[in-house]
């Protein structure tokens, strides 16, 4: 009985979205919405909410952990953190400035969290008034103009949106303790407690509801909101899926039919939904990790997702810089996070490191956009990727260990060099063949002490 209530709600549901698609509407094929995704290799995560008030710290007491877990991780009262809430004001916030920012950096897209476990929306909801325009003397959506921003720069726009917890609207789960990836404890007494509703809760305001209704009225509503009224949406990046059932998972799954074009991750129900990317967090997959599944490291510049003021322990920018040259080689997309201010600034550090990042990125970002993965696998010197084009192979050698004799070796190497050239300085480099041995000539200093890109065009030739 209850599988065919279920079934009628999704056809009923499927009917109601599908009642809003223009009838013509192709449905893409993986590939198809994967594209852009693919060729854009690098993109902005922004953790912004309410939890950059008390940034890190409640009642004179610095909370440990990351930032936006603050109400979780200080057990902090329903009623209290709404009324800390109320005076979230980010006068300064300027979403033109925050897109140039990423678009300067060599981003592609922009993921933010639209709703965090917290539950606070940083958009007008019909579904709660636990929202930035109804709770907060700010009074404005958030995402809207952001989403303006982005259409006018032509950066792609997707929304984080934590689908199972959710501190404050009631029936939200709430998981209690996180492994070094953010993901809740997969200890057996831990997942059992997720299973039971209301466990993790600390306050009887969050268990007015059941979790099954708080997906029905919020969770659905909200995602259908964000799906419905900010344009096109380009990617909906879910989050821990804590307590989630397949019943509710197959719900929010149906409202993706609004955006035919849109790319989801594998976070909202595991294993049975896979979503169209993997999301390694904090952490690049060794090659030996790799499955041939898109996928995404998402990671902080220093230890927080969301703004703690006295966390001032940031990656450099050739730590970042390297990172991406390594994903990219490995064949994956790079998410890194910024986190905002509560009066609507990047911190100053995250700032300039976007600014180096953008420094490099616009001498070699032709290494990193629309490239796969290297064939040869990673070099001890540096790292390498690969674009194909009409005329064959151009192979781009990223050196971040400048060889001291002046040589670089690549075996098993196939196919006759056409071009070899420096990016940084675009002078040409000598190269020669050994038998499947390539002899690459260098200058005795590398020209960016980062990662000096080595771009050698190739014709024919079997480097898979
Ligand atoms: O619990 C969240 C965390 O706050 C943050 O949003 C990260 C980002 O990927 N995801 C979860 C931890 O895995």
């Amino acid at each position: 009985m209850k599988k065919t209530i279920l079934i009628l709600t999704i056809i009923l549901l499927m009917g109601q979205i599908m009642g809003q698609q223009p009838a013509e509407q192709k449905v893409l094929t993986k590939d198809e919405r994967m594209a852009w995704w693919r060729e854009a290799r690098f993109g902005m995560f922004i953790h912004w909410g309410v939890y950059a008030i008390p940034a890190g710290v409640w009642n004179g007491r610095e909370i440990g952990g990351i930032g936006e877990w603050i109400m979780n991780r200080g057990k902090i009262p329903v009623r209290d953190y709404m009324e800390m809430a109320k005076q979230f004001n980010p006068v300064k916030y300027d979403p033109d400035a925050w897109v140039q920012m990423a678009k300067d950096a060599g981003m592609k897209y922009i993921i933010i969290t639209a709703k965090h476990h917290d539950g606070f929306a940083l958009f007008k909801s019909e579904a709660s008034k636990w929202n930035v325009v109804d709770h907060t003397v700010y009074g404005k959506d958030l995402l809207k103009p952001l989403a303006e921003a982005c259409q006018r720069h032509g950066i792609k726009l997707g929304f984080y949106y934590s689908q199972a917890q959710d501190w404050v609207n009631p029936g939200g789960s709430a998981a209690r303790k996180l492994t070094k990836e953010g993901w809740p404890n997969p200890d057996s007494v831990i997942i059992d407690a997720y299973t039971k509703e209301h466990n993790g809760h600390w306050d009887p305001a969050q268990e007015t509801r059941t979790f099954a209704q708080y997906i029905d009225e919020v969770a659905v509503p909200q995602v259908r909101e964000l799906l419905t009224n900010y344009g096109k949406v380009a990617v909906l990046w879910w989050d821990t899926p804590t307590g989630m059932t397949d019943e509710a998972a197959t719900k929010l799954q149906a409202l993706l039919a609004l955006q035919p074009e849109i790319i989801t991750n594998d976070r909202l129900k595991r294993p049975n939904f896979p979503g169209d990317h993997k999301t390694p967090e904090q952490r690049i997959p060794n090659l030996a990790d790799l499955d041939g599944t898109d996928w995404e490291t998402c990671m902080t510049m220093n230890n927080t997702w969301g703004y703690k003021s006295y966390d001032h322990n940031y990656k450099s920018p050739q730590t970042l810089i390297r990172n991406l040259i390594d994903i990219a080689s490995k064949g994956g997309n790079f998410l890194l996070n910024v986190g905002p201010t509560a009066e609507g600034e990047f911190p100053p550090e995250s700032v300039e490191i976007l600014r180096e990042i953008g420094k490099w990125m616009k001498v070699n970002g032709e290494a990193i956009y629309g490239t796969t993965a290297s064939p040869w696998g990673l070099f001890d010197w540096g790292r390498c990727t690969k674009k194909t084009t009409k005329n064959g192979t151009t192979f781009y050698f990223s050196v971040f260990n400048w060889p001291q004799n002046g040589k670089l070796t690549i075996d098993n190497f196939t196919g006759k060099v056409t071009s070899a050239k420096l990016m940084a300085t675009g002078a040409t480099v000598k190269t020669s063949l050994t038998g499947k041995t390539l002899n690459i000539s260098l200058p005795p200093s590398s020209p960016d002490p980062i990662a000096t890109v080595i771009k050698v065009e190739v014709i024919g030739g079997k480097n898979k």
